[in-house]
């Protein structure tokens, strides 16, 4: 965090309008980062008119627009502050010079700028008299300064009255331009698709889609109008003082002015409105909503952060589908990322951002829907003003998103497992483990059928054990595991009641456990020699540092020495990427690699200071394996475990690095400490047939099975092909592996 009150004397005088400058809205006014520490600290910058850019706490500051006046507000509050942009002016003149360029140079087509609601509307009617009978422009209401809220419904000719239903809407934010582009970039998309794409044509017979791009479209007017204001939020209610507008996303049925993120005061951002669906916006959309019977799934886009927000916004309690919304919610992040490498964390309100009463996802979702509120790019600095050239990176990933899911609404089943699957288990047991298998959406699963596909080792036949049905959609996998060290490959599959058999994980992958095989171990008690730049040391933690966050620790997780980040105490400010790396490690031959060590980490959250891990191999690129997703504050030491193996399968010699920083200039915490590292593989050197764990099959492998011949109810080593019987099967699998 950058303190700047020593130069806000200089600024407020530079800032502060010349007495005949021309008045502009934005005069004197500058963005700054504030780090909001209290709501009274909030409350008091907000009473002296100094409006948040979000209207909260993101990610643990706050961007806001002062004027001189805040700046010395903010210093005699002691709230610490950094500006972003010193001149809105100036900031919004250099936005629209971006904004002609992107025109003149139309590499995007219509979706190279931000678009007016005219054209929109335009573009929408378009979608309409290109695509008869597939796209269908509808109004969904009228606005206070009656203007038409437009909509497009896209499904495949026919009756559509027993089709799923998905509603994507846009921009019940004024100023959150890119999220009018995304359900545009959408319908685009899924309309092109109808005619060259046979998977969405397959999903528009069992899907109407329900795009809604513009919900506030007087605020959005508003945010571009000349004597409009390019930072507002609300809708344009004239609440009859000196304040306009309701925050429509305050102003839903579920938990309406219920004290998170609202205020019933009217010039605030977050204003509730007069009463619950008080806005012709609100009433027109969740009109709407109740005349979609097969409404299953819903996406309200807004900007920005980055996130997928699952249910409830209103509190942390599990919502209803649990399940469901924690696979799709991950489903949809995962498909974001996949297109441009950009991460959408998906989580709830309390999780990832803070609580919000009264929002359009909560109310859908206590109509039955699974709902999201997608919080577009960037994830902070410029905010609203993303850059027109990412645009259409946002718009792609975002419409992958979208097809996420369209596919999940249209799949039958989804599996979990609820506390994760196990990676690392010990030999000759049971591994044992919940399993969620739920109906999307109607039909059923026979609950008998859930099968466990598993073998040791990674070649062969794969045994089948049937899987315990507890309570409804709850199951337990038993997962035998070798004595030997073999890891346990294994699938499910369960049947509909259509008769359908559905498998997890999908196509060909497999899931994986097994026996930890140390590779190679580094207990820190010598000096691992590793290559450690800048302030990275080996040696005995000082326990120093900690001017925010917890100082070093005193001692190793085991022993006195680690590798640290300045052993002595904090990291510093404003400092590069500075790694710790291993020698090059042998990982020849060795699959399913896990890197584990234990960790005493302080860093700040990821807007400001930066810890990660990464690794190289056969001296390629770096890829990343960790990086902190938010503050992160140890006061002990901890195991942590990272999965490699997508990173290191198949490939020689192995680096890791632990890097500290970047740093931003302000807030020091303790950095990392690092002991016990060891990699770890779940591939152990056992033969399939080996029953003995003697290294070799030979014929005391073929008396040990007829000894034990017959049913084995736990896990024996003799029922090689482990489906619960020592037979003629597991005694070929020693013939074949002699
Ligand atoms: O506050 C809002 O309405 C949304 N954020 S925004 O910056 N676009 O205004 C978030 C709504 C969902 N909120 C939570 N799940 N907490
Ligand atoms: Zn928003």
């Amino acid at each position: 965090m950058i303190m700047f009150q020593t130069i806000v004397l200089t600024l407020a005088a530079i800032l502060s309008p010349g007495l005949n400058e021309p008045k502009s809205p934005y005069d004197g006014l500058s963005i700054v980062n504030v780090k909001i520490e209290n709501k009274r600290q909030l409350n008091q910058l907000r009473e002296a008119g100094a409006r948040p850019l979000s209207c909260f706490d993101h990610g643990g500051a706050t961007p806001m627009l002062f004027s001189p006046k805040h700046y010395k507000l903010a210093n005699s509050l002691l709230i610490e502050f950094e500006v972003l942009e010193p001149s809105v002016q100036k900031y919004i003149e250099e936005f629209e010079v971006l904004r002609e360029e992107a025109r003149n140079n139309a590499v995007g087509g219509w979706f190279s700028d931000f678009k007016t609601w005219d054209e929109v509307n335009t573009k929408l009617s378009l979608f309409e008299s290109t695509n008869p009978g597939v796209a269908t422009v509808f109004t969904v209401g009228t606005t206070h300064e009656g203007r038409n809220i437009q909509g497009i419904r896209i499904t495949a000719p026919g009756d559509a009255s027993t089709r799923k239903q998905i509603l994507w809407n846009g921009c019940q934010h004024a100023r959150e331009w890119v999220a009018v582009m995304v359900p545009m970039y959408i319908a685009n998309e899924i309309i092109i698709g109808w005619e060259n794409n046979p998977e969405i044509q397959t999903l528009l017979e069992k899907t109407e889609i329900i795009i809604v791009p513009i919900v506030n479209p007087d605020g959005y007017e508003f945010t571009y109008a000349a004597g409009g204001d390019r930072f507002w939020r609300k809708n344009r209610r004239n609440n009859s003082g000196s304040c306009e507008g309701v925050d429509l996303n305050r102003n839903w049925g579920h938990e309406w002015n219920g004290g998170d993120s609202t205020s019933p005061n009217t010039c605030s951002d977050v204003y509730v409105g007069p009463s619950v669906f008080s806005e012709p916006e609100t009433q027109a959309m969740r009109d709407l909503v109740n005349k979609l019977p097969n409404l299953v799934a819903h996406i309200d886009f807004h900007s920005y952060s980055q996130l997928v927000l699952g249910p409830w916004a209103s509190s942390n309690n599990t919502p209803p589908q649990v399940n469901l919304v924690n696979t799709l919610g991950a489903n949809i992040s995962d498909a974001i990322e996949s297109i441009h490498g950009e991460t959408y964390l998906f989580g709830t309100g309390g999780d990832l951002l803070y609580l919000a009463d009264g929002v359009f996802p909560d109310w859908t979702t206590t109509t039955g829907t699974i709902s999201y509120t997608i919080e577009l790019r960037p994830t902070g600095s410029p905010g609203f003003d993303l850059p027109p050239s990412e645009i259409i990176p946002t718009c792609e990933e975002s419409f992958a998103g979208a097809m996420a899911m369209l596919r999940f609404v249209n799949e039958p089943v989804a599996f979990s497992f609820p506390n994760g699957a196990p990676v690392l288990v010990s030999p000759g047991e049971m591994s044992v483990f919940p399993l969620t298998i739920e109906t999307v959406f109607g039909g059923g699963v026979n609950t008998d059928t859930a099968t466990l596909h598993v073998r040791y080792g990674n070649d062969g036949v794969f045994a089948q054990r049937s899987i315990a049905h507890t309570a409804g959609s709850e199951y337990e996998v038993q997962l035998p595991v070798s004595m030997c060290g073999l890891q346990s490959e294994y699938w499910i599959t369960a049947e509909t009641t259509d008769g359908e058999t559905h498998r997890f994980p999908s196509g060909d992958e497999l899931f994986y456990a097994g026996v930890a095989n140390e590779v190679i171990g580094w207990n820190m008690n010598t000096n691992p020699g590793w290559n450690s730049a800048g302030q990275w040391d080996w040696g005995v933690p000082a326990g120093g540092g900690g001017a925010y966050g917890n100082p070093d620790p005193t001692n190793g997780a085991t022993g006195q020495n680690v590798y640290g980040y300045n052993l002595q105490g904090d990291y510093a400010n404003n400092l590069q990427q500075t790694h710790l790396t291993t020698t090059p490690i042998d990982i020849s031959g060795i699959n399913n690699l896990q890197l584990q060590f234990s960790r005493y980490l302080n860093v700040e959250q990821p807007s400001y200071d930066h810890a990660s891990i990464s690794a190289s191999v056969d001296g390629g690129s770096w890829t990343t394996v960790w990086t902190n997703p938010s503050g992160i504050e140890d006061n002990q030491w901890q195991t942590v475990l990272y999965d490699l193996t997508n990173i290191t399968n198949g490939g020689s010699s192995l680096e890791i690095r632990w890097t500290m920083g970047e740093t931003d200039s302000a807030w020091t915490y303790s950095g990392w400490n690092i002991d016990d590292v060891q990699l770890l593989s779940t591939s152990g050197s056992a033969t399939t047939g080996d029953v003995n764990c003697d290294g070799v099959v030979n014929v005391n492998d073929i008396l040990a099975i007829v000894s034990g011949w017959g049913p084995c109810s736990q896990v024996c080593n003799e029922d090689i092909i482990p489906d619960g019987t020592i037979n003629v099967s597991d005694l070929l699998q020693v013939i074949g592996n002699w």
